[in-house]
């Protein structure tokens, strides 16, 4: 088995986190270093798929609830507008390596993510 991620040990509570949404399927809570004055992660509680392209094809629904708790979070937080973002692979920023959504509100700088 490999190791657990720290978004696994998040959801299972082994380590704490500003949960601001919670569900069946999803959890989002803060980033620990922030990008952006809303920077906020959404990510499914199973740990079954590395990045967006794997869980896409294989439950695209899952997909599609991320992408509608992004936007509900972003309603209430930057009256709608933000940047939602996927980092696939190591050479475009990702370090944890279970899916998730970067849901970024005003005042990102550019080329600070990952
Ligand atoms: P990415 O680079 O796309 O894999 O994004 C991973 C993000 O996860 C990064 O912005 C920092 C955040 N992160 C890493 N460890 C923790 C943690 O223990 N708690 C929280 N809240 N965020 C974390």
């Amino acid at each position: 088995m490999a190791e657990p991620t720290v978004f696994e040990r998040i959801v299972a509570r082994e380590i704490p986190a500003d949960i601001v949404y919670e569900d069946d399927r999803v959890i989002a809570f803060t980033d620990v270093a922030p990008k952006a004055p809303v920077h906020l992660l959404v990510v499914p509680k199973t740990a079954a798929y590395r990045n967006v392209g794997e869980l896409a094809g294989a439950d695209p629904q899952l997909l599609a609830h991320i992408v509608d708790v992004a936007q509900k979070l972003a309603d209430e937080r930057t009256g709608g507008d933000h940047r939602l973002i996927f980092n696939t692979g190591e050479d475009a920023g990702q370090t944890v390596f279970h899916v998730h959504a970067h849901v970024l509100g005003t005042g990102l700088q550019e080329g600070s993510l990952g």
